[in-house]
């Protein structure tokens, strides 16, 4: 058959390409006999994936050319990398993206001989490759960001091919419901390819092993419509493939169509493809009396003594030759049923738009105006301070109308792991809904088919859609509870790296920020607990080195809307905002907090006096709160000593201060002073800021960091903060031993505040257990400047 013949050409031209890849450093074409000398030293690379990716990518090709698709492909194995670059090497697209890779042989000499070469090509997916938004090393989040990345692009279908081990991760397994959040009507649609191939590094993996029927059941109870694609079993697999290819995309388009037309009455049953494949498939059968293919032992390299080894050497040469490649390429063009499965260039897969994001995929937000939204009650700071706002409420209103503004362009999202009332943002739903495609009943509220709001309780799902969304062009939020955003470090680490190289890759445009709110903060989860209390988050953050990561702590509301603006208008960053979801005081004004957040640290006057004693800075609402309230302690109990309030809005990948305004070596003592002692109330870990201190020089004599000592339970507010010593007692006997260090006070004077204090400390301990709650004075603390 006329199409067989062609996709088996393309699929051995991709296999030898691949395979090559791992093993040769010269004698590409294989013109000579093989020798130890044409065989890399280090063979690095995973062959036993391989060919069921260009098995997949011969017939997606097939199917974009007979279909006319929007395709973009993810790869869930990024160990599959030579199978992606043999692909884009035969599809044209590196030869585009790449100019030292022309399409011929000496472009492809350079691109066998460097990969997986120092200095050369990764052996990973990567940033690098074109249409690649996935590295795939960390495995498990292919099919998230697949859906991610088909989120309001109706005419696009992202083909995720699935690893069978992959598949075994909780992130895969949790994201097949994401056909729930879909709405068929606006968004695309995600093809799974669940690529079964059987073995995962050393053994079986569970879906290899598992029959057709349990197959069938588990992606039929997921909602899907499988279809069974088996290459031991099927007497002709590629007519198979390429037919159940053209009734996956009919299916999705039907589908497409009677959403869009009103007359889609039950939940959307999306096609998946189960494709059983051999691993290694079509390579060395057997070698030192081991099973190779189709067995475990193929996932890397095999005859991996090929340079030293005669009989590896013997196996390697027989193997690559069975391809025939001089059949298939003339050193200039590929054989003309091979050409003949190059769709055009604009609907190469490595050549999708999407996946470059920039123009006209990426467009910037419109953004309201936040003085429209600040809080009102700012006052004379010299006065007490009138009301209180919650810093999320604000952010939600600020946010339903970003979604409003920004309508048309449909490119913000907001993802929550079901928890947009609980944070307290819910004022987007008086704009938009929650998306959610199985049956809705009479009193569900918030739901509908087409909702912007994105709740499932997977922050991996979450964070997958995320990135597949930020990295074809859009805009998105992800707002968690501060400690269990825990969950998704790992993928936010793996997101900081795909970023930091994509960021240096020309003919990548530009993609919106990553941007997180973390609330429901430690410091407030006194009633939930110790389990609830966890600042870490935002250390794998600041980990980042670079100028590509920022931590706001917001104090109050004018902050935090301050905030939110500059995350959402950034590009190429990502962003953390921590910030608590109870009203809190407003300490500044709207243009105050707009300078505060730009530089990210400050020195705020209403609480400052010259030429300090000593320095109170503070990065956080509550420790903002608490270190303000000892300022008022203190000058209450000592009037003649001088402390200076540095408020830290922001912190950034190795520094204080934003990313672009970070505070320099030079200037840390217009902060800090050059000698003057300084406490810092910190709102994480104490550990997180100290090693940010280290690298400006600050000798621990003179810094003591206060923070969040893992000392939590279910108590009240204020006990959480004492047992952690970030509250106004602790810090103002601290200052009360500096005022004594600098004969501001005497001795005696200084034993009589610490005992007066300590004795607070204890009638509240006294006050808490008698009353269960804190008392009247604290909770409702207001500022006194004198
Ligand atoms: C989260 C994660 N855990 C472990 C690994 C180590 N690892 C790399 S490949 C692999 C097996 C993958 O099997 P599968 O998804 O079936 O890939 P394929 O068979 O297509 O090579 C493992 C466990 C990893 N990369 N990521
Ligand atoms: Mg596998």
């Amino acid at each position: 058959m006329h199409m067989n013949d062609a996709i088996l050409k393309y699929i051995r031209a991709a296999d030898y390409l691949s395979a090559a890849q791992i093993y040769l450093q010269g004698n590409f074409l294989l013109a000579d006999p093989l020798i130890p000398e044409h065989v890399k030293t280090r063979l690095l690379g995973h062959w036993g994936t391989c060919p069921g990716i260009n098995f997949t990518y011969a017939h997606l090709n097939r199917a974009i050319i007979a279909h006319d698709v929007e395709m973009l492909f993810v790869l869930g194995p990024g160990h599959g990398f030579p199978a992606i670059q043999a692909n884009l090497f035969l599809e044209g697209t590196l030869s585009q993206y790449d100019a030292r890779v022309p399409r011929n042989a000496a472009g492809l000499a350079t691109m066998l001989g460097q990969f997986s070469w120092p200095y050369g090509y990764p052996s990973h997916s990567n940033p690098e490759a074109p249409g690649v938004i996935l590295e795939g090393g960390e495995l498990g989040y292919s099919l998230s960001t697949s859906y991610g990345a088909v989120l309001d692009n109706p005419k696009l279908i992202a083909a995720c091919l699935i690893g069978d081990g992959e598949a075994e991760t909780g992130p895969t397994a949790t994201a097949w419901h994401l056909n729930k959040l879909l709405d068929p009507a606006t968004n695309g649609a995600v093809l799974p390819i669940l690529h079964v191939n059987g073995y995962k590094i050393s053994g079986p993996t569970f879906f290899g092993r598992m029959s057709d029927e349990e197959l069938t059941a588990l992606f039929t109870g997921y909602g899907y419509e499988p279809h069974i694609v088996d290459a031991y079993t099927e007497e002709d697999v590629q007519t198979r493939m390429a037919s159940v290819l053209d009734t996956a995309i009919e299916a999705i388009r039907f589908t497409q169509h009677c959403a869009r037309e009103g007359t889609l009455h039950n939940p959307p049953k999306w096609p998946m493809i189960i494709l059983r494949t051999p691993k290694g498939w079509h390579s060395i059968h057997e070698l030192d009396g081991k099973r190779l293919e189709d067995n475990h032992n193929s996932h890397q390299v095999i005859a991996e003594f090929a340079k030293t080894n005669s009989e590896h050497m013997a196996a390697l040469e027989t193997w690559l030759r069975s391809y025939n490649f001089d059949e298939l390429f003339d050193g200039l063009r590929f054989d003309d049923q091979i050409e003949s499965l190059v769709p055009t260039l604009e609907r190469r897969m490595g050549n999708n738009g999407h996946t470059r994001s920039g123009a006209p995929y990426y467009t910037p937000l419109l953004l309201p105006d936040v003085s429209a939204y600040v809080a009102t009650a700012t006052c004379n700071l010299d006065d007490p301070i009138c009301g209180t706002e919650s810093s999320m409420e604000k952010i939600g209103a600020y946010l339903r109308d970003v979604m409003k503004l920004n309508a048309d362009a449909r490119n913000i999202r907001l993802f929550s792991p079901d928890e947009t009332y609980s944070n307290k943002i819910h004022a987007v739903f008086e704009y938009t809904d929650r998306a959610f495609m199985w049956p809705h009943r009479s009193w569900d509220k918030d739901l509908a088919h087409d909702g912007r709001v994105l709740e499932m309780l997977s922050e991996h799902s979450l964070q997958g859609m995320l990135q597949g969304y930020v990295l074809t062009g859009r805009h998105g939020l992800l707002v968690s509870y501060e400690a269990f955003a825990q969950i998704i470090s790992s993928m936010a680490d793996q997101y900081a790296k795909f970023l930091k190289i994509a960021r240096t890759v020309p003919w990548r445009g530009t993609v919106a920020s990553l941007n997180y709110i973390l609330t429901s903060t430690g410091w407030r989860q006194e009633h939930n607990g110790f389990s609830h209390q966890n600042p870490g988050f935002i250390d794998g953050v600041l980990q980042r080195q670079g100028d590509f990561t920022n931590v706001y702590f917001p104090a109050d509301a004018n902050l935090a809307l301050a905030a939110i603006a500059r995350m959402l208008s950034s590009v190429e960053a990502i962003n953390v905002m921590v910030c608590e979801k109870r009203p809190l005081p407003i300490w500044r004004t709207p243009a105050q907090a707009a300078a505060d957040v730009e530089k990210g640290i400050a020195v705020w006057k209403f609480a400052s006096d010259e030429d300090p004693h000593m320095v109170f800075a503070s990065a956080g609402d509550y420790p903002t709160q608490e270190v303000l309230a000892a300022i008022s302690i203190v000058r209450r109990e000592i009037p003649a000593f001088r402390m200076r309030y540095v408020n830290i809005s922001a912190l950034s990948g190795g520094g204080l201060g934003t990313a672009e305004h970070r505070v320099l070596h030079h200037e840390f003592q217009d902060y800090f002073t050059a000698n003057r002692p300084v406490r810092i109330n910190f709102h994480g870990y104490p550990q997180t800021i100290k090693q940010i201190l280290f690298d400006y020089g600050c000798e621990s004599s003179r810094f003591t960091v206060h923070g969040y000592e893992e000392s939590g339970s279910t108590t009240t507010a204020f006990d959480m903060m004492v047992r952690n010593r970030v509250d106004r007692f602790n810090l103002a006997m601290g200052a009360f031993a500096l005022a004594e260090d600098q004969a501001v006070i005497s001795a005696q004077e200084a034993k009589r505040l610490r005992e007066l204090y300590e004795e607070k400390l204890r009638l509240h301990r006294a006050y808490i257990i008698e009353h269960g709650d804190d008392p009247q004075d604290i909770t409702n603390w207001i500022w006194q400047s004198r």
